[in-house]
Parts: structure tokens; C-alpha cells; sequence
């Protein structure tokens, strides 16, 4: 099969790759000029374990080139985001509608359009359709469409596009089987059919239900916290419980997807209370975490803070919607200093520096992400270089218990003060 597959991003590039190596001939398309030269490179344009390896491997297949513009094909696949309209609460389309454009022109009878962006409910049905069948074909009789939402988390994307259970909604049955056909020669995971609008819906539930339950234990860590409890304790002896399984606390939700999907649910309705009041809850982790370091470093003039990673979540390079982004200027708003560190991260709005440097004459250390470089860090090299020292752990990574012996005051979130260990 020839496919096309719009959108050479996190998705786009990794599933362009894997259906190449697989036997397919794959164009990709970008619009990004920087994106198509590194790709074709054999150059991944970001971090993702193993993606370079097999990027080079389907570059070496020659099943896989890059390019600006689309061409024909059997199958059109688009990855292309969906960001979050932050004005109104509600999805961003307009890179779905471009890429839906630049394929229509070259459809012909008998081919597969398969949508992985996540979408509202509803997208396929009222916004690709019509523009696909400016072509002059419809839908059903002339050629077939679903949509295939990716659920591969990033830091174990590959892994999880060929492992995970899979699901096909299809504008009908012959639809849903094509594309399963031709996701079965890369999924070893199940693949289960279902119509086209529930195929929508199950993927913002299934990113709704993870933002929710983040919010909950958000809440017990604050509540844990008041009660003289050490959340990290409690959740884990919560956990023995066979029906239970409390997530984890942190500075707030960041990502592309768990920060922004709960909003494309609850853009049509009147009816959402929950998953609105746990986008608050995760939105205001970075107030509260900020209180904490607040609290700590209460009375020192001119205080100046040193975070430890930006990224939204340990071992990624991506900064989309960070919590650490609302933390800094929260900060910076009051009169903070910042000093930043992230071994991952090349490009953020703030300066990215050294460890050295960042720590340098600082009054308190704000572990925001939990990169696995920052357990390594030695407290002992890092306590005549401060100022002042103190440190805030928002992750529960670091051994606290070292960090005390090198004469740290220690705060970790969702722990009564003096009880981090
Ligand atoms: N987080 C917590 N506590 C936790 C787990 C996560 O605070 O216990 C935070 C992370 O630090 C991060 C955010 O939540 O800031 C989101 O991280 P994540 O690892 O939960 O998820 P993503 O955004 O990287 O990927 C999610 C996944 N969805 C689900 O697990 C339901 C992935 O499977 C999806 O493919 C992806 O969204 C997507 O693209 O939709």
C-alpha cells in the first residue's frame, strides 16, 4: 500500500515509520521545512526512545520519504494537532481542516482516510466529511473513513503503538475493516471496531478519566498534607486494595493531550461539572506549590529559586502546556529570581542553563519534573554552591534523607512538614 500520512510530529512520524519498516510505502508530509530535512536525515526531531533507530531503518528501507505537498495514494492518514482554543475552552481544528484540504484533491475511488488527532465528537461526521467530498466522491460508496485515535504515551511511544489495544471507528463496516487490515501489520495488540463517534468519544474519556483521577490524588495530597499524613505512604498502601489505584501528585497536568482532550468533551455540553472542576484542581497545582516554596523561603530579600526541569513529566523533552511554565511566572510576578535547569529540554520561553549555573548563589531548589538525571544529583556538591539551602521536591524523587544530611531544609508535596522521608 502507498500511505500518506499528514502531520510528521510525536504520532505522524513514529506510525510513518513503523507502517515503512513494515513493508508499506510511505510519504510523510510536513509543512515544517527544518522538520523534512532532519527526517530525511534519518534525524528524529525529537526525543522519543528508539525513534531514531527505527527512523533510520525505514529511511534505509527507502519506504520512507518526506516531503511539502501530498500526493496520491491508497491511504491518507492525519496526525496533525489539535490544540486547545485557550480563549473559548474549545479544540482548535484548523490544522485538521488545512490537512483534510491539501487530501481531498487527491482522492480516488477506493481510498482510506483515517484520522488519528484527537477530536470532539462529532469531527469526522461534520467537519472531514463534506470537505473530502468536495472531490467530487462520497463517502461509503466511493471511499472509506475512520478514525483511529493514537494512545501511545510519549517516552514509550513505539512500544505502545505496536502493543496497545487499538480502536477503529469507521463511517462503516467496510471502513473500520480496511483499516484494520492495515493496522494489523504493525499492532500486535488487539484491535476492536466500533462506529465513528464513539471511536471520538472513547478517547477523550479515556485522557477525561486519567485528568480526573490526577485531580483526585492532587486533592488527597493537599488534604494529606493538613492531616499530618504523608501522601506517598498513603497511596501506596491505598493501592494494595484490589479495586483501587490512586495516581500520583505533582505540580499540575501538563502534555498535549490529558491538559487539553477533558475541554474538547465538555465544548457542546451544559451538563460537565467534574471534569471542569478537575481541570481547576490540576491547573492550580502550580498556586499551591508555590505557597509552599513561598512559605519556606519566607524573609529572605531578593530570594532566588533553582527548578530542576520544565519538561511536563520526567524524560521527555516536550514543554507543551507545563505546569512549570505557570509556577515561573507566579514567581517572577512576586519578585522571584528563576534559575532553570533541564537536561532534556533545548527550546522553552526562559533561559536553560547548566546545573552549576542554575543552582549558583540560590535560596532554594524546586524539583518540578522527575527526570531520572536529577536522582543522581549529589546534595553534597550542590550545598556550598546556595546561598541558602532549601528544597522543594514535587515528585517525591529525590532521597530525602541525604539531602537533610547536607543540611537541606526539605519540603516534599503532599507531606506534613518534618515527615518527608
Ligand atoms: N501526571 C501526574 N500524576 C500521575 C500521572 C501523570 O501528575 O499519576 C502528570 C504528568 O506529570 C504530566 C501529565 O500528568 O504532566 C500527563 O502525563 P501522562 O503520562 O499521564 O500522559 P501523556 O499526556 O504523556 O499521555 C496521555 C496518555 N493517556 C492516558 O494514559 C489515558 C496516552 O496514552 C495518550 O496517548 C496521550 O495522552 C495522548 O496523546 O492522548
Amino acid at each position: 500500500m502507498k500511505i500518506c500520512v499528514l502531520g510528521q510530529g510525536y504520532i505522524g512520524l513514529p506510525t510513518a515509520a513503523l507502517f515503512a519498516v513494515n513493508g508499506h510505502r510511505v510519504l510523510g508530509v510536513d509543512i515544517n521545512k527544518k522538520v523534512i530535512d532532519t527526517i530525511n536525515q534519518g534525524i528524529a526531531p525529537f526525543d522519543e526512545p528508539g525513534l531514531e533507530e527505527l527512523l533510520k531503518k525505514a529511511i534505509n528501507s527507502q519506504n520512507l520519504i518526506i516531503k511539502s505537498n501530498v500526493e496520491e495514494a491508497d491511504v491518507f492518514l492525519i496526525a496533525v494537532p489539535t490544540p486547545l482554543d485557550k480563549e473559548t475552552k474549545s479544540a482548535d481544528l484548523s490544522y485538521v481542516k488545512s490537512a483534510t484540504e491539501m487530501v481531498y484533491p487527491h482522492l480516488r475511488r477506493g481510498n482510506l482516510v483515517i484520522l488519528e488527532s484527537t477530536v470532539p465528537p462529532g469531527s469526522c461526521n461534520n467537519l472531514l466529511i463534506p470537505i473530502l467530498e468536495k472531490s467530487g466522491l462520497r463517502v461509503s460508496n466511493d471511499f472509506y473513513l475512520v478514525h483511529s485515535p493514537e494512545r501511545a504515551i510519549p517516552g514509550k511511544t513505539i512500544k505502545e503503538m505496536v502493543n496497545n489495544d487499538r480502536i477503529i471507528g469507521g463511517v462503516d463496516k467496510k471502513s473500520s475493516r480496511f483499516a484494520k487490515s492495515l493496522y494489523s501489520t504493525f499492532v500486535k495488540g488487539n484491535i476492536y471496531l466500533t462506529d465513528v463517534i464513539t471511536a471520538e468519544f472513547v478517547k477523550l474519556m479515556e485522557n477525561t478519566f486519567r485528568d480526573i483521577n490526577i485531580a483526585m490524588a492532587n486533592e488527597f495530597a493537599q488534604i494529606a498534607g493538613e492531616n499530618g499524613v504523608n501522601i506517598w505512604e498513603a497511596i501506596k498502601l491505598s493501592n494494595k486494595h484490589p479495586r483501587v489505584n490512586v495516581l500520583l501528585p505533582g505540580p499540575g497536568v501538563g502534555g498535549h493531550c490529558i491538559a487539553i482532550d477533558p475541554w474538547f468533551l465538555t465544548e457542546n455540553s451544559t451538563r460537565c461539572r467534574m471534569i471542569s472542576l478537575a481541570r481547576e484542581i490540576n491547573d492550580s497545582m502550580p498556586n499551591h506549590v508555590f505557597r509552599i516554596v513561598k512559605k519556606m523561603i519566607s524573609g529572605i530579600r531578593y530570594p532566588v529559586i533553582s527548578i530542576l526541569g520544565v519538561a511536563y513529566k520526567g524524560n521527555v523533552d516536550d514543554t507543551r502546556e507545563t505546569p512549570a511554565l505557570k509556577f515561573i511566572k507566579l514567581a517572577m510576578n512576586e519578585g522571584f529570581s528563576i534559575k532553570i535547569h533541564d537536561p532534556h529540554v533545548k527550546d522553552f520561553e526562559y533561559k536553560i542553563m547548566e546545573l552549576d549555573e542554575a543552582i549558583y548563589d540560590s535560596d532554594c531548589i524546586v524539583l518540578l519534573t522527575d527526570h531520572a538525571e536529577f536522582e543522581k544529583i549529589n546534595p553534597a556538591t550542590i550545598a556550598t554552591k546556595m546561598r541558602n539551602r532549601n528544597l522543594v521536591d514535587t515528585r517525591n524523587l529525590l532521597n530525602v534523607l541525604k539531602w537533610k544530611k547536607e543540611g537541606f531544609n526539605v519540603r516534599v508535596l503532599g507531606c506534613p512538614y518534618g515527615d518527608e522521608i
